[in-house]
């Protein structure tokens, strides 16, 4: 199903004039309200009245994410306080959270976006979906929510945590949706297990909108089979509105971006330059309806490639690839690059171990260490040295195949690592110098 078609299915020509349409709404927007902007494109001697065309997006300046921590809390808003209605924040690994804003009217966009990233993903209103995302400042909760309220399904919002209950209410509520990260779905799976409860018998779950985080499709696979789901991925930001900036629909192959409120470059991370479709490189979003936040050539981080090809479901928006990796989470190890996705794919197809993992690096002098500790399944685990040693070599001669360098691997008890309700953190990284 599509819950838009006259958007999702609007053919590139009709799209394209609808974008430029908007984008100079939002330049005159941001140019008028935001002394950030005015500032920037005064000293490039670019008037709003210069964008002629969506080929002009080029010549306007990038925008990162320091520059919301500088004008911190509320000095990128283009609205007067007064016309905000709701907050949200990211919270960084260090110092303060970056701030987001909404007028009602974003809020109402926000919610048809997620109703299409829903829909995308199988739900209907015929569903009871459970939002297992924190409600609070996070963005992921909320953002669903009101998308499920808007398709009309029963929404159950159970937050995150307190996972014995949550399969204690898809039992008792018979919850056909699952909302929360993949590595959520996976914890809350060995939890399921423990309690005895099997998803194939005991419950009615249908589909898993898995997003916030990146995951493999060998994890796919994995939460697919043992949670007897339809599990798609969708992408969002707190800076460019939260989820439902993109969405899988059941094809699987590559996620939907509402195109109609973003427009979307990928770019070379060192140079800038805008990339081919197909080529990896840096995601950058332009927002072209919003009111409150509106940013434009935003610098996500976030590698992934595009393709603009027709996608068998009918709709005609561009797709983006399963994110690959951050450019801040790229592990540089003795001068190989190195994305913890590559890493769990090797895991999670190799078997007499868990899709439970930790990377850790080290340095010894000069030489930069690479630990994968991993944790075996219930069933292979055994003090049989021999055994171990054997499951050890095949990891370590895989990961050495795709990634190119000698990692130490590590095999660990059944459930000694952290289990993680948000999104999962993987990396420890002790060394002084990255
Ligand atoms: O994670 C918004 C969201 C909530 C998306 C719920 C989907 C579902 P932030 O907390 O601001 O917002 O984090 C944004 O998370 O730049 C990516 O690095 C990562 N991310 C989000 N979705 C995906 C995904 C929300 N599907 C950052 N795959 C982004 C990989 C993702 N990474």
């Amino acid at each position: 199903m599509i819950w838009n078609k006259r958007y999702e299915t609007m053919d590139r020509e009709e799209l394209e004039a609808l974008q430029l349409s908007r984008l100079q709404e939002t330049v005159h927007h941001l140019y008028d309200h935001v002394p950030f902007y005015k500032d920037k494109l005064d000293s490039m001697g670019f008037l709003p009245g210069d964008v002629k065309s969506l080929a002009d997006l080029r010549r306007l300046p990038m925008t990162y994410k320091t520059d919301l921590r500088d004008n911190y809390p509320f000095g990128m808003f283009a609205v007067p306080k007064k016309d905000v209605v709701r907050v949200h924040a990211s919270s960084g690994t260090t110092g303060k959270p970056t701030v987001v804003g909404y007028t009602a009217r974003d809020l109402d966009i926000w919610s048809e976006m997620t109703a299409r990233v829903l829909t995308a993903g199988g739900i209907t209103a015929e569903d009871t979906v459970q939002v297992a995302f924190g409600y609070g400042l996070f963005t992921g909760a909320f953002g669903m929510h009101y998308g499920l309220e808007k398709i009309g399904s029963m929404v159950v919002p159970a937050s995150s945590g307190n996972t014995e209950k949550q399969i204690m209410l898809m039992q008792d509520f018979g919850t056909t949706g699952l909302i929360c990260t993949p590595s959520y779905a996976l914890y809350m799976l060995e939890v399921a297990e423990k309690m005895g409860v099997n998803p194939k018998e005991d419950l009615k779950l249908k589909w898993g909108l898995f997003g916030s985080e990146g995951w493999t499709d060998a994890m796919r696979m994995e939460i697919e089979k043992r949670w007897n789901v339809d599990a798609t991925d969708n992408y969002g930001m707190s800076e460019l509105i939260g989820p439902g900036v993109s969405g899988e629909c059941l094809q699987k192959d590559g996620m939907h971006i509402n195109e109609d409120h973003f427009i979307v470059e990928v770019i070379d991370p060192d140079t800038g330059e805008v990339l081919p479709d197909g080529e990896i490189g840096e995601l950058v979003f332009t927002s072209i309806t919003k009111q409150a936040l509106p940013l434009i050539r935003y610098r996500t981080m976030d590698l992934a490639t595009i393709t603009k090809e027709p996608c068998a479901c009918g709709r005609t928006m561009a797709r983006m690839s399963k994110v690959r990796g951050r450019t801040d989470d790229m592990l540089i190890i003795r001068g190989v690059n190195v994305f913890p996705s590559q890493i769990e794919s090797v895991i999670v197809s190799t078997e007499g171990v868990a899709p439970q993992y930790q990377l850790v690096v080290t340095s010894q002098g000069y030489m930069d260490e690479l630990e994968v500790q991993v944790e075996m399944v219930k069933d292979a685990f055994t003090d049989d040295y021999r055994v171990l040693e054997d499951i050890e070599c095949t990891l370590a001669n895989r990961l050495q195949t795709i990634l190119g360098l000698k990692a130490k691997v590590r095999l660990l008890e059944p459930g000694s690592l952290e289990r993680f309700v948000g999104k999962a953190k993987r990396i420890v990284d002790k060394r002084e110098r990255k």
